[in-house]
């Protein structure tokens, strides 16, 4: 329905993003009869998986854990060709759900979003578009993505350049890259840059790796799946899920039931070597909980797992290079990878250690280091994202009284839940921060986050509330236990993602609480509770 102005679309729900959570929150609306729309940047659906098309992108998570669980019917038709999927195939799959679902026509592409407002009088928000279009809504949900603002690094002369320079975020997408005999720098050594390097490593004439902090990586053992496993997939998506939905991170790997202590050492390697020789996140999280928690015996994984580096790269020298030292095994996220360190045994390929010799500048011929100019035909910014908060903060939202998000989340977030935020009424934070969500597996968590959304909605709904907004203490009490679960737990000391740190953004190289770290299960109970007592902690009005 349109308004008099005709520029304004008056409707019950705006979802923002047309990713993995976007298609189904949106869909969740639909199925509610609620007029609502996705709105997305993009000029497709798939959000990440549209956005991340850089060679070698693809699933760390089994794929069969990655699709949505929520439609039988979507499980039994699609087919993963492989264990971990590559991107191609997923946007493919999104594509496939959003037809199927029948929901295209709901969204709109091509539209970036500049602001929200909240209007207290009338409970509504209004959205606003770069190109002047305006949307209307009751509900307004944030389903951006915890990792989809992407940051460039903040190297004097980066518009210099001459040739060919992108973020891998931002990799084209109406044409191919050029890769074959070309002389191509990479900055940055996450997972992301993991996958660039082992892929174009055989490739590309020259590769230059800059490496500020490795990260510990271990073998995804992706391979194809064959006819007979597909079938034994297809015939066991509920136990799959079931096992998901007992384990920390809704993985199919959790952590070993034995005590570290109480194993022989004997017993400790084969559970070890197992893991790394498993496909999938087992070598992370199928392990004793004390490699999350006590520094010890955190440091003996982290010394197995760099004897395994020191065993795939020839050159001594740079494989310690290649082993962190600043953080043990699984504080930061764990890259999985296929070959990579034996990427650094060809001869095209040069590691150079961006903290001993840093980048001084681009020129525009290539980078100049404080030791060497180095010239380039490409270069790859794998350099990271503004977590969590970084595609909020880049809308000018503005909740009841016309206060920011942005000022309010200045020194980390502040949610209740990872899902509302006090005077920002109406506003519902999709797979958001301070949620379960990026300490586990997305999807299964999405869905959770997704389905809990819908449920309140209906409730509203039905109970013809039109005002909802998480109370003050409800948040504070919130926010609080997200620091706590930091405590203790190794990854609260790490400069990554997890801890929202990004030295290419102002006020973020300090580290803050971004996720619930006490488990899938645990944040499912206290959403359920939460909703069992009426929705405990909100004010409805
Ligand atoms: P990450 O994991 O945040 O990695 C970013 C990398 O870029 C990391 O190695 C950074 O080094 C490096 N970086 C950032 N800025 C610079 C500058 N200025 N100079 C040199 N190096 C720099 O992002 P990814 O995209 O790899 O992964 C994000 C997630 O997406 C991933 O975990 C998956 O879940 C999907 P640093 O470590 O800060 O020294």
């Amino acid at each position: 329905m349109e308004t008099g102005s005709n520029t304004t679309t008056v409707r019950d729900a705006v979802v923002i993003g047309a990713g993995v959570t976007g298609i189904y929150m949106l869909h969740r609306l639909l199925a509610l009869g609620l007029d609502a729309t996705a709105l997305d940047e993009a000029a497709g659906p798939g959000g990440t998986w549209y956005w991340n098309r850089y060679p070698g992108a693809r699933f760390d998570s089994e794929s069969y854990t990655y699709g949505y669980s929520f439609s039988k019917e979507i499980l039994e038709e699609w087919s993963w060709s492989e264990h971990f999927a590559g991107q191609p195939e997923t946007l493919r799959y999104l594509e496939f759900v959003v037809d199927k679902l029948g929901i295209r026509d709901r969204m709109q592409f091509g539209c970036k979003v500049k602001s929200a407002r909240f209007d207290g009088a009338s409970n509504r928000w209004t959205v606003e578009m770069e190109d002047g279009r305006r949307e209307s809504a009751r509900y307004l949900l944030g389903a951006v993505g915890a990792l989809s603002a992407a940051t460039l690094p903040r190297i004097e002369g980066r518009d210099d350049f001459e040739g060919e320079a992108f973020h891998t975020y931002d990799w084209p997408k109406d044409r191919e890259v050029e890769l074959a005999g070309r002389r191509v720098a990479v900055i940055g050594t996450g997972a992301t840059g993991v996958q660039v390097i082992q892929t174009i490593a055989p490739i590309v004439g020259e590769l230059a790796v800059f490496q500020r902090r490795p990260n510990w990586c271990a073998p995804l053992h992706n391979s194809p799946i064959d006819a007979e496993t597909q079938k034994r997939i297809k015939g066991s998506y509920d136990q799959i899920f079931a096992r998901m939905a007992e384990t920390h991170g809704s993985f199919l790997h959790g952590t070993d039931p034995r005590s570290y202590h109480e194993v022989s050492e004997e017993e400790r390697l084969a559970l070890w070597e197992k893991n790394y020789a498993s496909p999938g996140f087992g070598v992370w999280f199928s392990n004793f909980v004390e490699v999350f928690l006590d520094p010890e015996v955190n440091a003996a994984y982290s010394e197995f797992i760099a004897n395994k580096i020191r065993s795939r790269v020839h050159d001594p020298a740079i494989a310690e290079k290649l082993i962190p030292k600043d953080h043990g095994f699984g504080n930061q996220r764990v890259p999985l990878e296929s070959h990579y360190y034996e990427a650094y045994n060809r001869d095209n390929v040069r590691l150079v250690d961006a903290s001993e010799t840093p980048i001084l500048r681009i020129t525009p011929k290539g980078i100049q280091t404080t030791e060497e100019e180095f010239e380039f035909d490409l270069i790859i910014y794998a350099t990271g994202f503004d977590s969590f908060t970084g595609s909020y903060d880049r809308i000018d939202i503005r909740g009841a009284g016309g206060q920011k998000l942005r000022d309010k989340w200045k020194d980390g977030p502040i949610t209740y839940l990872g899902t509302n935020v006090s005077g920002f009424p109406n506003l519902f934070l999709l797979a958001g921060p301070q949620s379960a969500s990026a300490s586990s597996n997305y999807p299964p968590s999405i869905e959770t986050c997704v389905g809990w959304t819908a449920d309140f909605i209906d409730y509203l709904e039905r109970n013809a509330l039109q005002r909802v907004e998480a109370r003050l203490e409800a948040e504070e009490q919130w926010t609080a236990e997200i620091k706590a679960g930091y405590e203790g737990n190794m990854i609260a000391r790490a400069k990554s993602w997890f801890t929202g740190y990004n030295s290419n953004v102002d006020g973020h190289d300090k580290l803050r609480h971004m996720m619930y770290l006490g488990g899938s299960p645990a944040y499912r109970a206290k959403l359920a509770e939460v909703a069992s007592k009426g929705y405990e902690g909100f004010d409805l009005g």
